[in-house]
């Protein structure tokens, strides 16, 4: 006993050491590190400034004042926008941790809770529910995270920060303006440590574009209320071009030595389309995929219709193959990322196929 004990802790010890190298290793910078520029403006004045900017535009004191009675930087915000574009998740692992057995699950509950209004929704947007709950589902699990932190101290500390100032001053701005209106009260202004709000995650100028009222009760209330938040979700897309005709796109496969065959013609030339659109192909029709020998994953033809369509591998050359239709573009109008794009449209698969099981 006494020598399994010696082993387990020379084992310990030797982990211990390993993780203590390879944190040093960590510590040596692959990148340049950046340096950022600090505000030369006290933060009192600056919030002088901008009561006098919001009172100009339309905010009361009395919004104002509530919002900031207790305002201060708040550091973890800073640090969580600098830490960001550390992108490190390979396609895989990003779809296995989104697509989960779990999620789907609780998607089929908070449909079946929410069947009534979602199908209302559906009707009234033209898009079909399963996409509406596939955004819910990746944003917030349904609902389930909304995201806790205050959204007026987050774009407060974004927008004096002045990395992204003009941007984030524009969102505060705007959030007190949802304030003032009374869509939600200071106190339950909840979201990300960005300021992304509510159950499909908005921007206060996506709130402004999208949100919608779906209950007519006066407010945009996309914290609390399932159809305010369904219904936002829904016109968001349609209006980024939602066709209720068309699917996502589907998982595909390429023929041998389809690259050097067609690797050049099929190169992207229009300038159209988010920055994730940079890696798809051009866009050709359906029967011309067909004919180069693309097939869906089970080997039958590509279905016989009238759509175009730009292929994908977000895993490079040797990953997984995707044709994907126009309203993909609108999915990536929520979220410009081809891994988050097509965890949402596989997502909508699966809630399909969930509910065809039952
Ligand atoms: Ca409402």
């Amino acid at each position: 006993v006494k020598n399994i004990k010696s082993i387990t802790i020379l084992t310990l010890a030797l982990v211990l050491f390993a993780s203590f190298v390879s944190n040093s290793d960590a510590a040596e910078p692959t990148q340049k590190k950046r340096t950022y520029k600090e505000n030369p403006i006290p933060f009192k004045d600056w919030v002088a400034t901008l009561r006098a900017e919001a009172m100009e535009q339309g905010i009361s004191e009395s919004t104002f004042d509530t919002a900031f009675a207790t305002i201060v930087i708040h550091p973890r915000v800073i640090e969580l926008d600098r830490k960001q574009p550390e992108f490190t998740l390979t396609f895989e692992k990003y779809i296995a941790g989104r697509v989960t057995p779990g999620r789907i699950s609780r998607g089929q509950d908070r449909i079946r809770e929410h069947f009534d209004t979602i199908k209302a929704v559906e009707q009234k947007y033209s898009v079909q529910s399963r996409f509406i709950a596939a955004i819910w589902g990746m944003e917030t699990n349904f609902g389930g995270y909304i995201g806790g932190m205050d959204v007026i101290r987050s774009l407060t500390t974004l927008a004096y920060d002045p990395r992204r100032a003009t941007y984030f001053r524009k969102q505060l701005l705007l959030a007190l303006k949802i304030l003032e209106e009374g869509h939600i009260d200071y106190a339950n202004m909840k979201g990300s440590w960005a300021g992304a709000m509510g159950q499909g995650q908005f921007m206060p100028s996506s709130f402004y574009a999208f949100a919608q009222d779906f209950d007519g009760d006066g407010k945009r209330d996309i914290w609390k209320n399932e159809g305010d938040a369904l219904a936002s979700i829904a016109n968001y897309l349609g209006k980024n071009g939602w066709n209720q005709a068309q699917t996502w796109g589907r998982q595909v496969t390429l023929p041998a030595g389809f690259d050097a065959a067609n690797g050049e013609s099929l190169k992207r030339t229009s300038k159209r389309g988010c920055r994730a659109m940079r890696q798809h192909t051009k866009s050709i029709s359906l029967r011309k995929w067909n004919d180069l020998g693309i097939r869906r994953l089970n080997g039958d033809d590509l279905p016989d219709v009238a759509v175009n369509a730009s292929l994908v591998r977000p895993a490079g050359p040797a990953g997984p193959a995707f044709l994907t239709y126009g309203n993909y573009q609108a999915i990536l109008s929520y979220n410009c990322s081809n891994y988050y794009a097509i965890a949402v449209g596989q997502l909508a698969d699966e809630l399909l196929y969930a509910a065809k099981g039952n």
